[in-house]
């Protein structure tokens, strides 16, 4: 597939996938396997609220110079990382709840979506889909600029129905 975008063409990443803590890696990895599939330049990054709270400030100080067009910001229990990146830059932030063992994920889910107006966190789902579905919505994001994002992503659904329309037998 030929891809046009400069950006891409460059290697320069698009999309930020950030994460609290490496043990966060096992479910932001499929933000990342997705991204890949689609031919999305990114980058990854352990970037904690709590442990290295000057390196989110200066993570989100320069995600927009860098040409990030949007950050997946993946992290559990008193989840604030999505949230004190969105509060630090203008860049769009996708919020992925890492399922907690504590909680099950409820404290990650509710730390993140519960934002005071002003200050927008996109929420995904707890877990393995939520870090899956924010790439493909950051791919979504960038399909109207970078048109082989978008044919990926269309050609991604496609195989998808396809995928289930074959196997609609669950006995087989
Ligand atoms: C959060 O604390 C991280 O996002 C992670 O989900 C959770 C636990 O971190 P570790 O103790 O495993 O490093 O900041």
């Amino acid at each position: 597939m030929t891809v046009t975008a400069d950006a891409i063409d460059q290697g320069k990443p698009l999309v930020g996938i950030v994460m609290g803590s490496r043990s966060d890696w096992e479910t932001m990895q499929h933000a990342a396997l997705r991204l890949e599939a689609l031919g999305v330049a990114h980058e990854v990054r352990v970037v904690s609220a709590h442990r290295t709270p000057d390196v989110l400030f200066d993570y989100a100080a320069s995600a927009k110079s860098r040409g990030l067009r949007a950050i997946i910001a993946g992290a559990g229990g008193a989840a604030h990382l999505p949230g004190m990146l969105a509060a630090k830059t203008a860049v769009p932030v996708l919020g992925v709840p890492v399922q907690s063992k504590a909680l099950n994920g409820m404290d990650s889910l509710l730390s993140i979506v519960q934002m005071p107006a002003g200050i927008p966190v996109a929420t995904f789902a707890i877990g393995n889909a939520g870090a899956a579905n924010a790439a493909l919505f950051a791919a979504a994001m960038l399909a109207a600029d970078y048109s082989a994002i978008g044919d990926a992503l269309d050609a991604f659904r496609a195989q998808q129905t396809d995928d289930v329309a074959r196997n609609d037998d669950p006995r087989k």
